[in-house]
């Protein structure tokens, strides 16, 4: 069967991944080596040097690039590295769109690092096209996605961003971490690129930093291909190895994940010390509808805020969880609590923060797939501290 007659849970377990050669092996080899012997100069078996290709991580370019539906995947040694080599196709002069609400590590880069090579970004609520449409100029090279967004679990409309930015000759990029590839499949909405932390939850279980990008445009995968090589943050066999095997559940993970967060966002709704539930899938947030179009659940990531909007008062419930592991990262298969304010998003400058409503009292859970009613009495017993 073809890789594109594949539904997505068999793409996540056969493509790409074929018995190896040699032996038969049914899971990919680690191929751990730095280097390949040639028969001649130049006469080799396609691989020469492990910066510039391995097959561990050859099968696992193809198996990602599959999922998202995408001709090309190139795989970095973390997200960060990914969005770097993303941001290396722009020059001195050129400008970017970015969300206002996204992972703090990602506004760092663009605004502490490639600022400094005369690459600006202005950060709007993409949320309003309006706002992403008066934001674009003629120096406007890329506009970048995040979503739903980190920590605020706003929905940003894909296709009608990307329709905007087409419009302008403007190569659009989607961060689809929060996401992963089985709830949503940003090229097939009009993005030119997706980019993951793939630590999260294409590895699925905490246990390796990696980065992914894929696409459709062979110009321009050319250009990142020759960008992995030539800066050369290139992820190792054996984390390329753990993403392909934590790939192989991702649906099922991130079914129930969904599920538990569902029902934990429920119970939050309903805690009287709780003041906002941040999560798509209640009915009443604003962007229910566009997540149920575009998404297919909702996710697994939860964010909320206190009545009592302080650190210390954040601080009762962050330090009191048992289960849910005071730490940062997500999409493992062990649930996880964090404080934007003071982990993730430190980065960005707190009048900032407040602007996008991320508040001192913010707190952040990855949902993992334990059971649901351990989790919430975890929860529970946590709330008695306030
Ligand atoms: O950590 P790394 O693999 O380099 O990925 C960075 C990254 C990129 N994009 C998004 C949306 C992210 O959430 C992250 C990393 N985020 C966390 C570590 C976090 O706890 O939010």
């Amino acid at each position: 069967m073809s890789t594109e007659n594949m539904k997505f849970a068999t793409k996540a377990i056969h493509a790409g991944v074929d018995p190896d050669p040699t032996s038969g092996a049914v899971m990919t080899p680690i191929y751990q080596t730095s280097t390949y012997a040639q028969e001649a100069p130049g006469k080799h078996k396609g691989y020469e040097y492990a910066r510039t290709q391995n097959p561990t991580r050859d099968a696992l370019q193809k198996n990602l690039s599959a999922l998202e539906n995408g001709k090309f995947g190139i795989c970095f040694s973390s997200g960060l590295a990914a969005m770097d080599a993303i941001m290396r196709l722009l020059n001195p002069g050129d400008e970017i769109v970015s969300c206002n609400d996204l992972y703090g590590g990602s506004y760092r880069q663009m605004v502490r690092v490639h600022e400094r090579y005369g690459i600006k970004a202005h950060f709007v609520d993409m949320t309003d096209l309006k706002k992403v449409e008066k934001a674009i100029n003629k120096n406007t090279k890329l506009v970048w996605i995040e979503t739903p967004t980190n920590p605020m679990l706003n929905i940003i409309d894909i296709q009608a961003v990307c329709d905007i930015a087409k419009a302008h000759k403007v190569l659009t990029c989607v961060d689809n971490t929060f996401a992963s590839p089985y709830l949503q499949n940003p090229l097939d909405l009009g993005a030119d690129i997706v980019t993951h932390s793939a630590t999260k939850y294409l590895g699925g279980h905490s246990d390796v930093v990696h980065g992914a990008i894929i696409l459709n445009d062979e110009a321009i995968a050319q250009q990142l291909y020759f960008l992995q090589n030539a800066v050369g943050a290139v992820p190792g066999p054996q984390d390329c190895f753990l993403v392909l095997r934590g790939v192989k559940t991702l649906h099922l993970r991130v079914e129930r994940a969904c599920k538990n967060a569902k029902k934990i966002a429920k119970y939050l709704v309903g805690h009287p010390k709780v003041k906002n539930v941040y999560y798509p899938g209640l009915k009443d947030n604003p962007y229910y509808e566009l997540a149920k179009r575009q998404m297919r659940h909702f996710g697994a990531m939860v964010s909320f805020d206190l009545h009592e909007d302080s650190l210390e008062e954040a601080s009762k419930v962050l330090s009191n969880t048992k289960l849910f592991l005071l730490a940062e990262s997500l999409g493992g298969v062990e649930s996880l609590i964090g404080h934007p304010a003071t982990m993730t998003h430190a980065s960005i400058p707190r009048e900032e923060r407040l602007k996008v409503g991320l508040t001192d009292s913010l707190i952040r859970l990855s949902v993992g797939i334990e059971d649901v009613e351990d989790l919430i009495e975890d929860l529970e017993q946590a709330f008695v501290h306030l």
